[in-house]
This record gives C-alpha cells, structure tokens and sequence, in this order.
C-alpha cells in the first residue's frame, strides 16, 4: 500500500489522491483538470481552508520527467505535511487560512508509468507522432516561453524534443490552461524535478536577467538557507540559463513571462551519485529539507500580499 517513505506507482498514487482528499475534506478539494495522451485523469489538490471565496494561491507541481521519482515523493509529502501539521505547526496554520496551495502531485502520468512498468529512465511524455518510430516530447521544452529555440531539439527521438509547437502535449496544455484561467489568484509557481540540488528562476530560455531577478534571488538565497539548515545539503541558486544551462521552453520560465512573479524549479538530491536513482532510505531526509525551502518561499509571498 501507499507509503511516504517509499517510491509509490500511479496505481498507488491515485488511489491515494483518493483516501487523502476524503479524509481530508476540511482543508482539501480535488478537480480533475483534463487527461492525458492515455486517458489518465490529471488530479489537482485544491489544500487550504476553505472560505467561500477565492484566495491568492500557490501552483506546485512535481514529475514532470517521468523518471524524477524524488521529485513525486515530495509532492505526496508536501499534502501529508500540509495537513498533519496545519493544527499544530502556526507557520503552516497562517499560510493555509490566507492562501491556497494548488498541488498537481504527478505532471507526467503516462511517462511516470512507463518507467515503472519499462524504462525506469524515461524523461518525456508519451505521445505519438505521425512518421516516426519515436514517442515523447519533453514536458519542459513545450511551454511556450522561447519555445524551441535554445537547448532543445526538434528531433522526435531526442530526449529534448520540444514537440510539434507550444503546448503540443496535453498534458503542458492542461496544466497552462489552468494557471491561465487562475492567473489572478496564482502568486508563485513552483515546480519540483531532480537532479543537481539548484534553487532555478527565469529566465532559462535567454541570459536577460529577470525584471525581479535581485527579489528572485534574495528569496532563493533564503530558501536554500532554509533548507541548508537541516542536514547541511548545500544547494546553489540562480536563472535558470546560467545555474544550469540555456533552455527554452520550460513551465517557471512560461510562468513568469505571464505573470506569476515567484516562479521557481527545484533540482532536488543528490549531485549525481546516485542521480534519478535516488534510494528509498532519502526520501524522507530530502522531503523534510525541501519543505523548509517552500515554506520559506510560500511565507515570503503570504507576507507581500
Ligand atoms: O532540463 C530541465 O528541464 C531541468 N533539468 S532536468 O535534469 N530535471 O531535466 C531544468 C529546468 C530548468 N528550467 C528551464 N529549462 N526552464
Ligand atoms: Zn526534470
Ligand atoms: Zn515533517
């Protein structure tokens, strides 16, 4: 059965976006935002008090590469957090009552699947196209920010492949048009992948520094404080293009440019000893330092509202 501390397939998963919406009905509402290229229905976890009226929200998501399988552990963790500790944790208690947390906890169904059920080391979607023997485009290229025009590849075997054209994928088309009809109440977009232990900001798809890059910055350098202080897991912080390297096409870049200010990607654990094959035995450490650094980002923009 489901567990935190262990690496859980959808089946699993979705049984418990199930349990944990029902026995959570007091702080969680759940909506089905559209489905993927199989027909997997893609869950978002509305987590905050509810008030009746519309409040500022936080969008996270995780697994938007299929084989990131820290990064979907967090997202699982972050809802159990959210609501074991909203009666006893004031910091947790004050962010929900003002504000939302939207969490898509698996972005990347299909290819999530696939790399339990065939490759363990698949990063795209799943889609087909007509005239090729090569299936998947990668989530983070298809965002229409730059799109296709710098460190991504418009060969469909790549494991780059920016797609046909923006939002080609339906599953990056359901999760933009989501933020897009939310872009009022969206404050902070954060999305987590794996690995190499980076705070990213916009932009990746150009070395322009950010209109907000010294608050980006000052934030990330919090945040990775935060998250330091627990077990000493040294991160490094930075856009996107100089941290990592040039990339179009990506969610936090897209996020940004349409107007969700505090737009960040993780790269959780480790730095490459273990890679996307993080064990069991780090999920737990990993979750509670991450959390520190999104509690930290979603305190700092509670506070600016
Ligand atoms: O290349 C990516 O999409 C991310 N790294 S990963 O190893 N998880 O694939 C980095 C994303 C940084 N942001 C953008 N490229 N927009
Ligand atoms: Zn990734
Ligand atoms: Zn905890």
């Amino acid at each position: 059965s489901h567990s935190y501390t262990k690496y859980n397939s959808w089946d699993k998963i979705q049984a418990w976006i199930s349990s944990v919406s029902a026995a959570n009905s007091d702080l969680i509402s759940r909506q089905v935002i559209g489905k993927t290229y199989e027909g997997r229905p893609m869950n978002v976890l509305q987590i905050g008090k509810k008030t009746g009226s519309p409040k500022p929200a936080i969008f996270l998501d995780c697994g938007i590469h299929a084989r990131e399988w820290i990064s979907t552990a967090f997202c699982q963790w972050f809802v159990n957090e959210a609501v074991t500790t909203y009666r006893s944790d004031s910091q947790m208690a004050s962010l929900l009552n003002q504000m939302d947390v939207y969490v898509l906890p698996v972005f990347n169904i299909d290819g999530y699947d696939y790399t339990w059920k065939s490759n363990r080391m698949w990063r795209k979607t799943r889609s087909r196209k007509y005239g090729t023997r090569c299936r998947g485009t990668d989530p983070n290229r298809n965002f229409n920010a730059g799109w296709c025009t710098v460190g991504a590849s418009r060969d469909p075997c790549r494991e780059t492949y920016c797609g046909s054209k923006p939002e080609s994928e339906i599953e990056v088309k359901n999760v933009a048009d989501f933020i897009r009809k939310n872009k009022s109440i969206i404050k902070a977009y954060i999305t987590v992948h794996s690995y190499s232990q980076l705070l990213l900001f916009p932009y990746s798809y150009s070395y322009q520094l950010a209109r907000d890059h010294a608050e980006l910055m000052r934030v990330a350098r919090g945040a990775t404080r935060a998250l330091t202080s627990m077990y000493g897991t040294q991160y490094r912080a930075g856009p996107g293009a100089t941290t990592i390297y040039p990339a179009s096409g990506g969610s936090e870049d897209w996020a940004y440019d349409l107007g969700v200010k505090y737009s960040y990607t993780f790269e959780l654990r480790d730095t490459g000893r273990y890679g996307f094959l993080l064990p069991e035995s780090q999920i737990k450490p990993t979750c509670e330092e991450t959390m520190l650094a999104v509690k930290y980002i979603a305190t700092y923009v509670q506070k600016t509202l």
